[in-house]
């Protein structure tokens, strides 16, 4: 079913059974229930997160438990916001890309909406996600849609010595570096490589309506595989640089500092936060007459395999729910729980990707020396008691 053939019967169904019915055929026509069984129940985690003392940055962080779809519906779809939050006037906002381009090119809402339209569903991750006891919900699942960047990168004919491209957003907030004050808009850069990307949207639609303003609106950046910083909302001038472009999202916050082992020598690394990595989480527990189901997810490789684990007992694999062929997107997973007994138990997963690559355990030294809490990509371990 298009875009199309979906307002048309959003029309129909607005015009007449009102908003309940639009709702039902919103979720009916691309979500997917999480493996459930009827009349089941959820079991709480006891782990559950401390209050979140963000300020205001992180908002909207839904419970686990209340996550039952492939997709997670906008209104539990958490929010990132390290500036002010501007609400545009569409009407009056344009969407530059200039710099080290021999054509610079100037594009409005109706303009970008006219060109090729571009679907993905993407797992979107904060890279700090993890990273302190009460973040652990900031992540979800959308089917985003816009057009293509390459093709406009092209038309604006980047210039031979381009290497870089920086997405600036519309918010802005106050920086000091060495004493040195100044306002500042929120940006990201991008190798020139990786910006032309053909999976790369500049982005108007987030699960089929239109992006709210706390969302990015009127366009934002969605770069499938990359952590959430990369995805920068409140788009308003595309610049292309001929050298590397740093700044507080580049090379001060968002980057994580390890130590790593050089012949024997300590040497702490500090890197940018980038492409998302392999992750997986239990998600819920559910019970129906004493038997007892764990649904999860994974995300950030294409996944091969998910274990789980049981308080001490050994790794045992799970099904993954292969229904949905979408490349970036989160993989549902499930398994039975048997034989569970009452009391406290600790349930583990843990994802290995097509390469075999395991999801590091939290002792493993690429958690273990991590001296910042972004790219908290770590077995998650969680807390149930059963009765
Ligand atoms: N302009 C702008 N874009 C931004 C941010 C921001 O503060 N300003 N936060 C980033 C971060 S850290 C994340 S995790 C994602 C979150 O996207 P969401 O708010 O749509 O969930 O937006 C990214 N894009
Ligand atoms: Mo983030």
């Amino acid at each position: 079913m298009n875009r199309r053939d979906v307002s048309r019967r959003e029309m129909l169904i607005r015009g007449s059974a009102g908003l309940t019915a639009l709702a039902l055929l919103q979720t009916s026509w691309w979500t997917h229930a999480f493996p459930s069984r009827p009349s089941e129940e959820v079991v709480p985690w006891l782990d559950q997160p401390p209050e979140n003392p963000s300020g205001g940055v992180v908002e909207n962080l839904p419970r686990w438990e209340d996550l039952t779809s492939w997709i997670t519906p906008n209104k539990s779809f958490f929010r990132v916001a390290h500036y002010n939050k501007p609400i545009i006037d569409a009407t009056a906002w344009n969407l530059e890309i200039t710099g080290s381009v021999k054509k610079p090119v100037t594009l409005t809402l109706p303009a970008i909406k006219a060109l090729p339209r571009q679907e993905v569903v993407f797992t979107l991750e904060c890279s700090g996600n993890h990273g302190f006891p009460w973040f652990t919900s900031g992540i979800g699942t959308a089917k985003w849609a816009g057009t293509p960047l390459a093709p406009l990168l092209k038309q604006a004919a980047v210039r031979d010595q381009a290497s870089e491209v920086v997405f600036w957003g519309s918010d802005e907030g106050v920086e000091e570096v060495r004493q040195i004050r100044m306002p500042q808009h929120f940006a990201r850069s991008m190798s020139l490589t990786d910006a032309m990307d053909s999976n790369v949207l500049l982005c108007y639609e987030m699960n089929g309506v239109s992006l709210s303003p706390s969302h990015g609106f009127p366009v934002r950046l969605i770069a499938p595989g990359w952590y959430g910083i990369a995805n920068v909302k409140w788009l308003k001038r595309i610049e292309v640089r001929q050298a590397r472009f740093m700044n507080r999202f580049m090379a001060r916050d968002y980057v994580t500092i390890r130590e790593e082992q050089h012949n024997g020598q300590t040497v702490f690394a500090e890197t940018s936060v980038g492409r998302a990595l392999i992750k997986s989480l239990p998600a819920r527990v559910t019970r129906k007459d004493g038997q007892y189901q764990i649904v999860g997810a994974a995300w950030g490789a294409p996944i091969a395999r998910v274990e789980v684990k049981v308080d001490d007992g050994p790794w045992r694999e799970a099904t993954i729910d292969r229904s949905h062929q979408a490349e970036f997107a989160w993989k549902i997973w499930s398994v039975k729980w048997e034989n569970a007994t009452p009391g406290e138990h600790k349930i583990t997963s843990r994802a290995i990707d097509a390469r075999g690559n395991v999801q590091p355990a939290m002792d493993d030294p690429r958690i273990a020396t991590k001296r910042t809490y972004w790219e908290s990509n770590g077995q998650v371990t969680r807390r149930i008691q059963l009765t």
